[in-house]
């Protein structure tokens, strides 16, 4: 099983994380410049991760997780939880968005519709998914708790939102440093 994707992309992060315990092959790929050509070969969306298991493709970390949760026989992810995932998607798409958009010299503080919905939409998923922590509802080291840590830590590696009004899930990131692999996949250390 071969798993294509970037040591900094929080989507890749999840999959790495779900696989703490398994053997596949990584690759490393700088998809934004030396590598765009091994991206345009394996996912004309031109986005990671990607999973090769045999002759079987997959695109998409929603898709990668549920392969692979499916391969092992694990109880498949609830409603709420497909919600959770989606909360969490939205706020990350949206980082992207902004990051990509600084990248390419945009003034992602700007008044402007397009900025402003990005950093309403991170805002509101981020206290809705602030106060599910607060609840208790990300007390298990599953999937979704996988794609909380991973958006929250990225969000703060790439310096992106302030998390004052949010803390609880700094928390939760602090509380969950230790899980397997997750000091190994730290995007700070490339
Ligand atoms: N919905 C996709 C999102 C993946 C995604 O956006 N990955 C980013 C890297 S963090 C990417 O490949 N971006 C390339 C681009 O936007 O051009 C998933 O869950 O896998």
């Amino acid at each position: 099983m071969k798993l294509i994707g970037s040591t900094s992309s929080p989507y890749v992060r999840r999959i790495r994380l779900l696989l703490a315990n398994q053997s596949y092959e990584f690759v490393n790929l700088d998809i934004y410049d030396a590598d765009r050509d091994v991206l345009r070969r394996n996912n004309p969306a031109l986005k990671i991760p990607v999973l090769q298991d045999g002759d079987q493709e997959l695109f998409d970390s929603r898709v990668i997780a549920q392969y692979l949760m499916t391969q092992a026989g694990a109880e498949p992810l609830s409603w709420d939880q497909h919600n959770q995932i989606t909360l969490i998607d939205g706020a990350n798409d949206s980082g992207v968005i902004l990051l990509l958009s600084k990248r390419s010299g945009i003034d992602i503080d700007q008044d402007r519709m397009f900025y402003n919905l990005q950093r309403e939409r991170i805002m509101m998923t981020l206290r809705t998914l602030a106060a599910q922590v607060d609840e208790g509802l990300f007390q298990a080291w599953n999937y979704p708790a996988i794609c909380l840590y991973t958006m929250v830590d990225w969000l703060d590696f790439r310096d992106l939102v302030d998390f004052s009004s949010v803390e609880s899930l700094l928390t939760f990131r602090n509380a969950n440093a230790g899980q397997p692999m997750v000091a190994e996949t730290d995007p700070r250390q490339g």
